[in-house]
């Protein structure tokens, strides 16, 4: 199977950390959907990454179905609860918020590439706000477990690394370790890990 994306997109680090975390081969390849040639649009109507192609040529999209469908593939490990309805929630419910951190996020870059007098303040301050709440709420659900859930990794914390490397990425100066030491104690030991480091190498 084929992984197009970009280095910066929290989703196809999202959707490459659940590969690599499960050992399943693929190819990773670069595709930045507005550029020519870019083959995203032809697999994946929506024009977004992650698009993963498997072999049979069938896109599967968008990133919440990719690390579903991906964690079907072997049980090492299950990054989402198979059979415990309520613990499979609660990991689908992290992967939510931290896809809401990043799409907050993705639209104040948006807004931050626009020319000043075109950029909607409003909308900026709106969408960090939802950021610096939605840090708070992680913060406090995380408290000093060493995962977001259960006794071992899961999709939560996939996601909610990939949504802190894109704030790294994009609001450097935005303090959420001083602010949530809790947080930055467990994503210092996320960033150890191989896959997480493969995944910011390129
Ligand atoms: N909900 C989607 C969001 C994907 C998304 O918006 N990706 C952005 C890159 S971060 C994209 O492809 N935008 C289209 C573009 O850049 O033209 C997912 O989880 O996969």
């Amino acid at each position: 199977m084929k992984l197009l994306g970009t280095n910066a997109s929290p989703y196809v680090r999202k959707a490459r950390l659940v590969l690599l975390e499960k050992n399943i081969t693929h190819t990773y390849l670069i595709d930045p959907p507005r550029e020519p040639g870019s083959q995203v649009a032809r697999v994946n109507p929506l024009g977004r990454i992650p698009a993963l192609i498997l072999d049979d040529e069938t896109c599967v999209f968008d990133s919440p179905v990719i690390a579903e469908y991906a964690d079907t593939l072997n049980d090492a490990p299950i990054l989402i609860p198979r059979t415990d309805a309520l613990a499979r929630m609660r990991v689908k419910r992290w992967e939510a918020l931290a896809d809401g951190i990043m799409d907050s996020a993705v639209v104040v870059r948006g807004e931050s590439l626009r020319p000043a007098e075109k950029q909607d303040t409003g909308n900026i301050t709106r969408h960090n706000d939802a950021v610096t709440r939605a840090l708070a709420f992680v913060s406090g659900q995380m408290g000093q477990r060493a995962w977001c859930e259960g006794s071992s990794i899961t999709l939560a914390d996939l996601a909610v690394a990939s949504a802190l490397i894109y704030l790294d990425l994009r609001q450097p100066e935005r303090n959420w370790r001083g602010a949530h030491p809790n947080l930055a104690a467990w994503f210092s030991r996320m960033n150890e890990r191989a896959s997480v480091r493969t995944s910011l190498a390129d």
